[in-house]
Parts: structure tokens; C-alpha cells; sequence
């Protein structure tokens, strides 16, 4: 099952799958209202004093957010997630919502994610998916290949600040956007139901919101292979796990009853 969607996730770093999750829609917007009416201690706003046009995120929320639970736990995601990385077990990371409003001009920077984590592993893949219509121009893009590249660019906040890691080998990312000729970027035209898998060492940025009609709504989650360790970075990471700092060392197991085998 999955095996092209399989070569071309280790090929490209990234697989688009088309209308997978269709019947799971309602379930995820029902948790991304939830999240906007509550929202967690990580709740991020990237376009302070604007009621038009924001862009905000939040993470770390499926314990506590029904629908995103059921979603990770009863959903085909992580059997999906399973083939096409390949692995023998799938373990839950993280959610992440992501949400850009109508006519939202707010960029998501070019970055890659695997620096920001305080986690490592073989196996990696976020399932980017998207609760809105959206068209190529506003669409997520990737950099085919990147995850192959051997690099490790530095972390860098969504509003532009750059993360410091003492004594980590961290490079800086190339101007993608002045070279985009130079590389193959990917992105597609998006319904609700489809959904983007990506390696955490893809190279991947957002253009604004473009739509007059439709916000940007989209929930990635983020699944670690059987092999996955704790990872102190030497700094900040996103997430943040300060309950974990100090009581796992690098190369440690994770926690299961944080980060749970799915499948
Ligand atoms: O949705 C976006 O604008 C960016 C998403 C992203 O960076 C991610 O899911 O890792």
C-alpha cells in the first residue's frame, strides 16, 4: 500500500495525497474552533493588532482537544503515515495549527523543521492538512530534495527571530525566493481532504493567504518512527518541553505517555 507515495516521499522529501481525509474534515474543524476559543499556553498571534488578515498558530493541544485525538487515534493517518515512511511503528510528536484569514499577506519564512525539535529521528513526517480550498499561488511550497541535502539551516521564529544553539552547526538558509529558478519547488493546488506529507528536513515556506473568500485553515501533525530520541538542542526549540529539560539527556527514549505509539 502507498509504495509510489512512498518513493516519492524519499525521493522529494515530500508526497502530495489526494482526498484521504475527506470524512475527517468536520472533525478537524470542529477542533480548530475549539482551539481559537481556547487557546493553549503556546497559542501564537504572528500579526499583533490586526483583525484582518492574521495569521495564528497553536500547538501541543490534542491532549486536551477531543477532536484532535480522535483524528490521531481513530483516523487512517497514522497507518498512512506508517507506509509511507516506511517505519515499523508510528509514534504521535505533535499537532500544529496554522491558520492564515482571508486576504492575510503574513509569509511563513522558507525554514526547515528538524532544528527547531528537541527530538530526532530516522523516520520523520509532518501531515500538513488543509481545512480550506486553496490555489497554487496561496498554496505551502517545498524544496524537492532538500531533505537530502545534508544541512542543518538555524531555526528561525515565523515573526523572523533566529533561535541561538550553543555549540550546534547551524548554517544559514540560502535566499531561496531571490533563486527560486535555481531549485525544484513544489506546490499544488489544494481541497479539504487532501493532505501534504513532508520529511522534518524539507525546506518549506507559505506565501499569504491570497483568498477573499476562504481563510487558510490547516492542522499539521507530526509523527516520529520507531528509533525517535530526545535531543537538547542548546537553546530554545518549538515546541518548548520545559517539564522535559533537565530529566532526559540527549539520545534519551521518549516518553510514552507524552509522544504514544499509534500504530
Ligand atoms: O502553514 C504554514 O504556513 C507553515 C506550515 C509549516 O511550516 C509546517 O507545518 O511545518
Amino acid at each position: 500500500m502507498f509504495k509510489e507515495e512512498q518513493q516519492i516521499f524519499a525521493r522529494d522529501g515530500v508526497v502530495i495525497l489526494r482526498g484521504l481525509f475527506k470524512e475527517w474534515i468536520d472533525v478537524l474543524e470542529q477542533g480548530v474552533a475549539v482551539n481559537e476559543q481556547h487557546p493553549g499556553q503556546w497559542f501564537r498571534d504572528y500579526t499583533l493588532g490586526q483583525t484582518e488578515g492574521r495569521f495564528w498558530a497553536d500547538y501541543c493541544n490534542w491532549q486536551r482537544i477531543e477532536a484532535f485525538d480522535q483524528f490521531i487515534r481513530e483516523s487512517p493517518a497514522a497507518d498512512i503515515v506508517k507506509n509511507i515512511m516506511n517505519a515499523q511503528a508510528v509514534r504521535m510528536f505533535h499537532e500544529h495549527v496554522l491558520v492564515k484569514g482571508t486576504g492575510s499577506a503574513k509569509v511563513t519564512p522558507w525554514h526547515h523543521d528538524a532544528p527547531y525539535y528537541p527530538v530526532n529521528a530516522k523516520q520523520t513526517l509532518s501531515l500538513w492538512i488543509p481545512l480550506d480550498p486553496i490555489s497554487r499561488e496561496s498554496s505551502i511550497e517545498f524544496v524537492a530534495g532538500s531533505h537530502l541535502w545534508g544541512k542543518h539551516f538555524k531555526a528561525q521564529g515565523f515573526n523572523g527571530e533566529y533561535y541561538e544553539h550553543e555549540g550546534a552547526k547551524e548554517e544559514m538558509l540560502p535566499d531561496i525566493d531571490a533563486h527560486r529558478e535555481d531549485y525544484s519547488i513544489l506546490g499544488w493546488e489544494l481541497e479539504p481532504g487532501d493532505a501534504i506529507a513532508f520529511d522534518f528536513r524539507t525546506i518549506h515556506g507559505a506565501p499569504g493567504n491570497s483568498s477573499k473568500q476562504h481563510a487558510r485553515r490547516a492542522v499539521s501533525f507530526r509523527w516520529l518512527g520507531d528509533d525517535a530520541v530526545y535531543v537538547d538542542r542548546g537553546g530554545k526549540t518549538s515546541p518548548q518541553y520545559p517539564h522535559l529539560i533537565g530529566k532526559l539527556q540527549t539520545g534519551d527514549a521518549l516518553p510514552e505517555d507524552e509522544f504514544p505509539f499509534i500504530a
